[in-house]
């Protein structure tokens, strides 16, 4: 990065990092004019009696919020708040263990992600299967890998790792790799497939359940390693038996040829590994879905084995101490904390984020009253948007640390105004820990990188970081601060790390408390430091240990839950059933004959980007892509404002032909759009997708995630 009179001018990709090898995506590159940008906020903002918000000092926010606080909990108890930290939490590594020291100081649990409006199946489905403590096959060695509804090229994020997946991807390719993808649309990632599958949205349990079928028909599994180390094959095979290639083939408009070359393909290679993504955990049975994958994975015995070397034993992370065993299988669900108005409950991805709003607006007792938002944009993000805005409506405070007036800022009591990613030093260790708890996700080497504050905030600013605001509060409050380490639902076992405890007299320096809170790395933060480049700390050799001599625990691919919800399944498209929307599938078709599914765009971070012109220069917009068959036949052009409807509420698209995407599709990116106040704007702002969504409708049962992508929905020009 370049600096010119303290101010970040230019980012390039570091051709000596040895990870990336000089690889950035276009958000990064773009951070000096996020840094600059017009509407960033300098300060921190306060609601006034006249609906306008005027600068507060930070240090006064903190003691009014923190006043604000203390007299809604003494009345209704800490349940009544709620914590959300999301995506841009991710980046400030400090920022999450700190909201939720806090939190628990306070003695709150209402902690809510976003993971559990992402990818919550795969926690549950890792909880119920089991893990195997020796870790996976990871993308470099693979010479077969499949990918479910994701599209790593665009959003770098999982699939492929996360460092430079183009180049990984093409020496793949060079080495032989099969790489099949399953996906509505044909995407970026899909025209390097050797294997491509192009089904009707939300049939991956079907599609999945028939690669099964496939594999266990023709015995293409690991027999050893089933005898050995799996339960529940037997109850396994008699529920797939049903499930076709021509049964699959039939729902997903494929061909029974084409499931059973991905299941043999798929089965044939020596190391690899199946990956979904986002896609087919918002359509519905995302639980389900992972699950099949992950049994596909088991069966195919992709485990690392004893005497194997583990390809990352950890930099940022304590050492590895791999075994080759299996960590039993725990509870997906029902696990603690419940809400109160709904029948759902703390999940193995945390508490139910798509049902807050129905907490916040539940009006029996211990409803959440105060709710603080971390680098996320509920108003943006959640699902039903419009109940969403009457929660915010309905909140006693709303307080989010956000770098603008976010669709969700615009409805709270305070914003503070947050340093930005170059004022603060950061740390690699929020993409080397994903690891630990989804498979082959994260760092496939052990590389770290630390870095330190490139530049001062701008000056006359008064911005602080995500911490210092939890610590402000536990200070005013009299409670004491405690950072605890990443709980690992373990991908390999490591070594376990201590709480840190803040030093609640003398404030700490973010890098003391960078030391803190990495006391159990394997490579010291110190050691870390020296290399400015990141460097792959290839120093020590870690193998797979034997398993304990008394260990009989398996991996489970029998779960009972989850063979009813494949039942049930089969059953849905039978005799014209109601489906839970009360009309059946037949009559659904007819009337939202369209289905409208998740996607990501290169220039933009969900809501954050758009608004950077040199990212969003082509489209500031979402477009509503469409086939453009499917266009001519509603007589609609490029351009075109399109009305898209679902059962539970519509909205404006902008109608843009996409031949690769699959008849009666319409893919289009989400946390566009503001609220209904700035619909006429569409062309500027594009229209949020989460609007559509009836939370209450469809939604998995464990995590409440509702249905987010294969959405039956009906276009008409508008
Ligand atoms: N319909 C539909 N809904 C979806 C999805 C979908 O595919 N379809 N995807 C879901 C997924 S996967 C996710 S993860 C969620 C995302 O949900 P959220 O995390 O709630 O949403 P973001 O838009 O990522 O929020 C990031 C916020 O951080 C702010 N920000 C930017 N930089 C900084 C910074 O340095 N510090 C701080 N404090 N704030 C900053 C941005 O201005 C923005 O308001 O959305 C989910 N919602
Ligand atoms: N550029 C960019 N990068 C991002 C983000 C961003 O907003 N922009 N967001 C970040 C976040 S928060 C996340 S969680 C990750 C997500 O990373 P990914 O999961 O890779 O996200 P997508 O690129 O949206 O890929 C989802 C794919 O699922 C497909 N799909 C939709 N419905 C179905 C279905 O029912 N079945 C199947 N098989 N496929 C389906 C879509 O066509 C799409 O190609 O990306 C991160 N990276
Ligand atoms: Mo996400």
């Amino acid at each position: 990065m370049e600096v010119e009179n303290g101010r970040p001018v230019r980012v390039t990709g570091d051709p000596e990092n040895p990870a990336y090898r000089g690889f950035t995506c276009a958000k990064g590159r773009q951070l000096p004019r996020q840094h600059a940008h017009p509407e960033r906020l300098l300060f921190s903002q306060k609601l006034q009696a006249d609906g306008r918000y005027a600068p507060i000092s930070g240090r006064m926010a903190m003691d009014e919020i923190a006043q604000r606080i203390q007299e809604i909990v003494s009345e209704h108890g800490p349940r009544s708040v709620a914590l959300y930290p999301g995506t841009y939490s991710g980046p400030h590594p400090v920022s999450i263990p700190a909201g939720v020291g806090w939190m628990l100081g306070l003695g709150s649990k209402m902690v809510f992600t976003s993971s559990a409006i992402d990818q919550p199946g795969k926690h549950v489905a890792n909880a119920i299967h089991g893990r195997w403590l020796g870790g996976s096959h990871v993308f470099d060695e693979s010479d077969v890998w499949l990918l479910v509804g994701n599209n790593p090229l665009i959003s770098i994020s999982g699939g492929i790792p996360p460092s430079n997946p183009g180049r990984r991807l093409r020496e793949a390719k060079r080495r032989g790799m099969k790489l099949i993808v399953i996906d509505p649309r044909r995407t970026e990632v899909a025209r390097f497939a050797d294997v491509y599958l192009q089904p009707r949205a939300g049939e991956d349990p079907a599609i999945l359940a028939a690669i099964l079928h496939v594999v266990i028909r023709e015995r293409l599994y690991d027999a050893d390693f089933c005898s050995k180390y799996v339960s529940g094959f037997d109850d396994l095979a008699e529920r797939v038996e049903e499930f076709t290639p021509a049964h699959a083939a039939d729902r997903a408009g494929l061909t029974a040829e084409e499931i059973e070359l991905a299941a043999r393909t798929f089965a044939a290679g020596r190391r690899g590994c199946g990956v979904a993504g986002t896609g087919p955990n918002m359509a519905p049975h995302g639980n389900l879905t992972e699950y099949l994958l992950l049994t596909l994975n088991t069966l195919c015995g992709r485990w690392r084995r004893e005497g194997e070397e583990v390809p990352n034993p950890g930099a940022l992370l304590p050492r590895a101490t791999p075994k080759a065993q299996a960590l039993p299988p725990r509870a997906g669900w029902g696990r603690g904390e419940s809400l109160r108005s709904r029948e759902l409950g703390n999940s193995a991805a945390g508490l139910p984020t798509g049902a807050l709003s129905d907490e916040i607006l539940y009006t029996g007792e211990e409803r959440i009253r105060v709710l603080i938002c971390i680098g996320s944009n509920p108003v943006a993000a959640w699902p039903d948007q419009l109940k969403t805005i009457r929660a915010m409506e309905k909140l006693e405070l709303l307080v989010t640390l956000d770098m603008k007036m976010s669709a969700t800022s615009k409805f709270a009591d305070y914003v503070i105004a947050p340093k930005l990613s170059l004022e603060v030093p950061g740390l690699s260790i929020s993409s080397e820990a994903i690891e630990q708890t989804y498979v082959a996700h994260g760092y496939p080497e052990p590389y770290a990188q630390y870095s330190p504050a490139l530049v001062d905030p701008p000056v006359g600013s008064d911005v602080m970081e995500e911490w210092e605001f939890f610590y402000g509060l536990s200070q005013r409050m009299g409670i004491p601060l405690r950072a605890y380490p990443i709980r690992a639902e373990t991908g390999v076992l490591r070594e376990p790390r201590d709480a840190f405890e803040f030093d609640m007299k003398n404030k700490p320096t973010t890098d003391e408390v960078f030391e803190g809170i990495m006391n159990a790395s394997r490579i010291p933060l110190a050691e870390v430091r020296c290399h400015p480049h990141g460097r792959i700390f290839d120093d020590e050799t870690i193998r797979v240990q034997p398993a304990d001599p008394d260990c009989r625990d398996r991996l489970d691919v029998g779960n009972t839950d989850m063979l009813l919800e494949l039942e049930a399944v089969r059953g849905e498209l039978e005799g014209g059933s109601p489906t839970r929307r009360g009309m059946s599938v037949p009559d659904e078709r007819e009337r939202f004959p369209f289905q409208l599914i998740s996607r990501r765009m290169p220039n933009v971070y969900n809501s954050s980007g758009r608004d950077i012109e040199a990212l969003s220069r082509r489209k500031p917009y979402n477009p509503a892509f469409l086939h453009p068959e499917d266009l001519r036949m509603l007589g609609i052009e490029r351009g075109d404002l399109v009305e898209i409807a679902s059962s539970h509420a519509s909205i404006l698209g902008i109608a843009e032909p996409a031949s690769e995407i699959r008849r009666g599709i319409v893919s289009m990116a989400h946390c566009f759009g503001d609220a209904p106040d700035h619909d006429s704007r569409v062309r500027e702002i594009g229209s949020n997708t989460g609007r559509l969504v009836d939370n209450e409708r469809d939604f998995d049962p464990h995590t409440g995630i509702p249905r987010m992508s294969a959405i039956p929905v009906a276009i008409t020009r508008a």
